[in-house]
C-alpha cells in the first residue's frame, strides 16, 4: 500500500477554504472545522493566527505519543458519533445552478449499472442488488463542506477496499476516479481509496440514499472535504492518469484531506 506521511497541504486546505467564504461564514467555517479532530483544530489555529500547523505542533507542550501516531498514520480515523449527535434535516448542496434538490438526478433502479474501467481484472457493469449482496457496514461520521457548513449523518455501505478488491483493481494504481450522473467529476488517491472508513455508500440513515443524496451510490470519505464526496456514482475508473474534479479545476486542493 502506499505510505502517506502527514500531508504538507493540511493547513494550506483550510487557509484557502476560508478565504473563499464571507468573514461571517468563515467565523462559522472555523467553528466547523474544529469538530474535525486535533489536525484540523491545529489548521483551524492556523488559519487565524497565521503560525503554521508545523510550527504549532512542535511547540505543544501536550504534544504526544499518540497524537503524533495519529498523525502520520495513513489510517487515522476520522471521528464516529452516536446516534444522539446525527443532524436531521441533513443539509443539501450541488454544483448545479440553482442548487436546489429538484435538480438532482431522477435515476430509474432498472435502467441504472455501474460501470467499472481501468486498472480492473474486472469490468463487467453492476446492478444495485449485485452491490447489495457484498458486505455492509454503518458508520455515522461528520461532512465538511468547504462553503462552511458540516453535518453528522449515518451511511450505510460497502468497504470501498472490498469492493477494490472484488472487481481486481490495480491497488499500486495512483487514482480512483468517480463519474457522477449530474456530470460531477472528482478522484482521490489509492491510499485514501483504501482507507477503512471510505465506504461505497447505498443506505442513508437506516433507509435508501434519498436521491438529493446521491441515490442510487455516493461514495462516503471521511477523511475528506465533502466535495471529495461524490453523489450519483455512475462510473469507476482505476488508473495512473491525473483526471482531477470539476471543483479541483476551480481551484480547490485535490488532496482536501487529513
Ligand atoms: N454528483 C455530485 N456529487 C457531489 C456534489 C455534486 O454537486 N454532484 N457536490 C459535492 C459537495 S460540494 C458536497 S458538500 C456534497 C453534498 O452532499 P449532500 O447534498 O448529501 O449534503 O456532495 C458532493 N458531491
Ligand atoms: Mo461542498
Amino acid at each position: 500500500m502506499t505510505k502517506r506521511i502527514f500531508h504538507p497541504d493540511t493547513h494550506i486546505i483550510l487557509d484557502e477554504a476560508a478565504k473563499r467564504v464571507s468573514p461571517w461564514s468563515r467565523r462559522n467555517f472555523l467553528r466547523n472545522a474544529l469538530g474535525l479532530g486535533t489536525l484540523t483544530m491545529l489548521s483551524g489555529c492556523d488559519v487565524v493566527d497565521g503560525v503554521s500547523a508545523e510550527s504549532m505542533l512542535s511547540n505543544m507542550s501536550d504534544f504526544n505519543d499518540r497524537v503524533q501516531a495519529w498523525l502520520f498514520n495513513p489510517q487515522r480515523l476520522a471521528r464516529e458519533y452516536p446516534e444522539s449527535a446525527i443532524t436531521r434535516p441533513f443539509p443539501f448542496n450541488s454544483f448545479y445552478v440553482p442548487n436546489t434538490p429538484d435538480k438532482a438526478p431522477d435515476i430509474n433502479l432498472d435502467e441504472w449499472a455501474l460501470n467499472v474501467s481501468g486498472s480492473v481484472e474486472k469490468t463487467d457493469d453492476w446492478k444495485f442488488a449485485d452491490l447489495q449482496r457484498l458486505p455492509q457496514f454503518t458508520q455515522i461520521t461528520r461532512h465538511i463542506c468547504i462553503e462552511g457548513w458540516s453535518a453528522i449523518g449515518k451511511f450505510t455501505g460497502i468497504r470501498f477496499s472490498d469492493f477494490l478488491k472484488a472487481v481486481g483493481a490495480d491497488m499500486s494504481a495512483k487514482y480512483v476516479t468517480f463519474r457522477c450522473d449530474d456530470r460531477y467529476v472528482t478522484s482521490i488517491d489509492m491510499a485514501s481509496a483504501l482507507h477503512p472508513q471510505t465506504q461505497l455508500t447505498l443506505g442513508f440513515d437506516g433507509g435508501a440514499l434519498p436521491r438529493e443524496h446521491g441515490f442510487p451510490l455516493k461514495l462516503r470519505i471521511p477523511t475528506k472535504l465533502g466535495f471529495k464526496n461524490p453523489k450519483h456514482i455512475g462510473e469507476i475508473e482505476i488508473g495512473n492518469d491525473y483526471t482531477g474534479g470539476y471543483w479541483e479545476t476551480y481551484g480547490y486542493n485535490w488532496f482536501s484531506g487529513l
